[in-house]
């Protein structure tokens, strides 16, 4: 399957890896849009939470404890952070692997809801 987010599990694309379970992976993200920002990803390929199934509920559950553990690694847990999935065109998703963005460092600003 052409998906980088699959390369980069595999470790056929160099990543600055934060964390990693066996289901879990979480890199520097290369653009970064925040001082601090990593991405959270299921080593299953789902492409977007549209794709998301049922039986993949406890999985996403470790993506996002593991986001939380990313938060903590990186020293932005106090002081607060951003979760964000973008989901489809609309979205702003680019890449279609699931991957929950960690953002923080600063005060974030943008949308707020
Ligand atoms: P998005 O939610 O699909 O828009 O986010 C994709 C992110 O993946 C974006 O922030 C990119 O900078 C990031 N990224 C990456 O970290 N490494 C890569 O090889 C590629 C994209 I392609």
């Amino acid at each position: 399957m052409d998906c980088i987010f699959c390369k980069i599990v595999k470790g056929e694309i160099p990543s600055r890896k934060v964390y990693e379970t066996d289901n879990v992976l979480a890199f520097h993200d290369i653009q970064p849009a925040a001082p601090t920002h990593a991405l959270v990803i299921p080593k299953k390929h789902i492409a977007s939470m549209n794709e998301a199934g049922e039986e993949d509920a406890e999985l996403l559950g470790e993506v996002l404890l593991a986001a939380k553990r990313v938060a903590e690694e990186l020293g932005i847990a106090e002081s607060g952070y951003r979760l964000i999935n973008n989901v489809g065109s609309d979205g702003g998703q680019v890449v279609y692997h699931i991957h929950v963005h960690v953002l923080g460092g600063e005060k974030l600003g943008g949308l707020n809801v």
